[in-house]
This record gives C-alpha cells, sequence and structure tokens, in this order.
C-alpha cells in the first residue's frame, strides 16, 4: 500500500494539480491510497467552517480530477481510530524524537502560543501510515524526516510489544511540475500563501486565471527563453505551458516571439486543462448527498483496512 495526502490548508491549487493530484489520477493504481489531511491543518490558528468547507473541496477536486473514490479519504472520519493510535504511538516516542523534527523547530522557532500539536502531529501523521499498513510514502524532503519517524516508532512498536506495524518507508513521489508563484517566481506556488495574486486555483473562473497569469511577473528581457536560474518566471510559464501541452519547455521557448504571446498561449492552456476539473468538481459540490456517500464509504473502508492493527496495538500495549 502506498499512501498519499493533500492538507486542506487553502484552496487545491495549479502546483497541487500538475505536481500532484494529475499524477496521480493517471499513474495511481490498486496499491495506491490518497487522503485529505485536515487533521494536519489544525495545527497552527485555523477556522472551522472555512477548514470544513475546504476538507469538502479537496476531496471533490480529487474525486473530479479523476482518482476513483474507492481510493480516498478524509483524516477526520477516522478521528477516533487515529487518535486512539496517536496515543498509543505517543506512548512510543520519546519527547527527544518530536522536538528534533526540523518542521517542528523552523516552523515554531520564536513564536508565542504554539500549539502542542505542532509538536505531535508527525506521530498523528505516524498514525496515518501505520494504520492503513502503508508500506510506501511518496514524499518530498521536507517530509522526509517525519517518515523515518514513522519508521521508527513501527520497529519499536513491534519490538516491544508484538508484530503489528508494517514498517513504512519514504520514496520519491512521482515526478510532477514544480510550479512556482506568478507574482514571485523564488517561491512555490502554495495554497495556503496570503496574497493569492500569484496562485492559480482550481476553481478560478477562466478570466482569474487569464488576469493572473498575465501579470505574472517575467524579467527586462522581452522574447522568450528557458533559463530557469537566470530567468525563473519566463521558466515557470513555459514549464507551466510544457506540463498542460505534454511538450518540453525548452523547445516551448522559441515558438512565441514576445512575452505577451507566451503568457496568452499559457493562460489558455492552463484554462483548458483546470475546466473540465473546475466543472467537475463545482458539480460534486451541488450534490452534497453525493459527496456524503462518497465520504462515508471511503471513511468506512479506511477504517475497516486499519480496525485490526489499532485492535491488537491497544490490546498489545495494555490498554482494555
Ligand atoms: N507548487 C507546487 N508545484 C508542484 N507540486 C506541488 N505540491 C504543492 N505545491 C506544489 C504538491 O501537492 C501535493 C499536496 O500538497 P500538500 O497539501 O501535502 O502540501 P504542500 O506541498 O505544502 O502544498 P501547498 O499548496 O504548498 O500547501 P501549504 O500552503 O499548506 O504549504 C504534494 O505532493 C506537493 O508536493
Amino acid at each position: 500500500m502506498r499512501l498519499s495526502g493533500i492538507t486542506p490548508s487553502g484552496h487545491a491549487q495549479l502546483g497541487n494539480y500538475l505536481g500532484a493530484i494529475r499524477r496521480w489520477a493517471a499513474d495511481g493504481g490498486e496499491r495506491d491510497l490518497y487522503f485529505i489531511s485536515d487533521l494536519h491543518a489544525m495545527t497552527t490558528a485555523h477556522n472551522p467552517a472555512r477548514l470544513r468547507s475546504l476538507a469538502e473541496e479537496t476531496l471533490a477536486a480529487l474525486i473530479a480530477s479523476g482518482i476513483p473514490a474507492e481510493r480516498v479519504f478524509v483524516q477526520s472520519d477516522l478521528t477516533a481510530e487515529l487518535g486512539a493510535l496517536t496515543w498509543v504511538l505517543e506512548c512510543t516516542c520519546t519527547y527527544g524524537e518530536a522536538a528534533r523534527m526540523i518542521q517542528f523547530k523552523e516552523k515554531a522557532g520564536g513564536q508565542a502560543g504554539v500549539r502542542l500539536s505542532l509538536l505531535t502531529y508527525p506521530v498523528l501523521m505516524a498514525a496515518d501510515i501505520l494504520l492503513q499498513g502503508a508500506s510506501e510514502v511518496p514524499v518530498g524532503e521536507d517530509q522526509n524526516q517525519h517518515v523515518e519517524l514513522a519508521r521508527a516508532l513501527a520497529r519499536r512498536f513491534n519490538s516491544t510489544y508484538g508484530e503489528v506495524f508494517t514498517v513504512p518507508r519514504a520514496v520519491l513521489p512521482l515526478a510532477g511540475a514544480r510550479v512556482r508563484d506568478l507574482a514571485d517566481p523564488a517561491r512555490k506556488m502554495s495554497k495556503s500563501t496570503k496574497d493569492s495574486a500569484g496562485v492559480v486555483f482550481l476553481l478560478d473562473e477562466p478570466e482569474l486565471i487569464r488576469r493572473k497569469i498575465r501579470r505574472a511577473v517575467t524579467d527586462s528581457h522581452s522574447i522568450p527563453g528557458y533559463q530557469p536560474d537566470e530567468r525563473p518566471g519566463i521558466a515557470n510559464l513555459l514549464e507551466i505551458l510544457a506540463a498542460c501541452t505534454g511538450r518540453a519547455p525548452g523547445d516551448l521557448a522559441g515558438e512565441y516571439p514576445t512575452y505577451g504571446a507566451l503568457k496568452e498561449a499559457t493562460a489558455e492552456a492552463v484554462v483548458e486543462t483546470l475546466r473540465p476539473v473546475r466543472e467537475r468538481t463545482t458539480e460534486l459540490l451541488t450534490d452534497p448527498a453525493e459527496l456524503a456517500r462518497i465520504r462515508k464509504e471511503g471513511a468506512a473502508r479506511a477504517a475497516e483496512r486499519g480496525e485490526h492493527r489499532l485492535s491488537s496495538a491497544l490490546r498489545l500495549i495494555g490498554a482494555g
């Protein structure tokens, strides 16, 4: 089993789609599972109603992108199971191990009112992985240490109390495009970026997408050229266009005489790529009963998959 997640920390954006969701839909197979990690979006200040609606929207977007409904679930639908397993794993984890997490140090550094969950969420992530019995977790560099922790906890539990958990390992995600922020190509496009001028969301209307791409930061040259280090803004547009058309960014550069022409072509390619996803997502969102049914079935399947592991772990650790 291979487990991948998406955190509804904002509206899903073009980078999520071209870099991950689209690959999940096209290349994912029987052994792939996907989940909306809404509990992970609670480790910093959050708005409950917004989070609930973002989780729903993200679920709809994954299904609309072509991921089979039976391979998707929402994390908070398993709060009882995950809460119990997180406790078991917290009793397997040392404080030092959690406090060593680089992401915790980076995000908590110097801040007042840091939530305890920011420290412990890698243990919840271990619970996500171990409950489902995932052997592979496709993650970027920034999440590697968390998968290592899940690995260490699985091994420790198995050797201390009895064999329950599959020991997972981090694997490289399916290679997708890396999309940068249109207004600031030095950083990646992100759903939680405060200023959304450089972020194309999956549900943006075509006219808004065109406007955002027309205003994308470029450079002082005037003829498109593919030089990612020296000209990141133009390279980003070429890479987006390439990802939408299946062409190579370097080949596309010579086909557009001006920045304006490149922006127009990129905007149209993005609009057409996202159109079916936006239409199907919107359609699903207007059918809450169908979405609720998909969600309920996904939750039941995910809970069933983990049931024996959770009950064995509780029994072996001495609970109940
Ligand atoms: N800009 C991007 N280009 C390519 N891939 C991207 N992904 C995210 N942004 C880009 C991929 O989308 C998947 C789900 O992302 P995530 O929710 O696990 O977290 P993230 O990488 O932190 O995504 P965001 O949009 O940047 O969210 P925030 O704003 O919360 O940090 C992952 O496979 C990710 O690589």
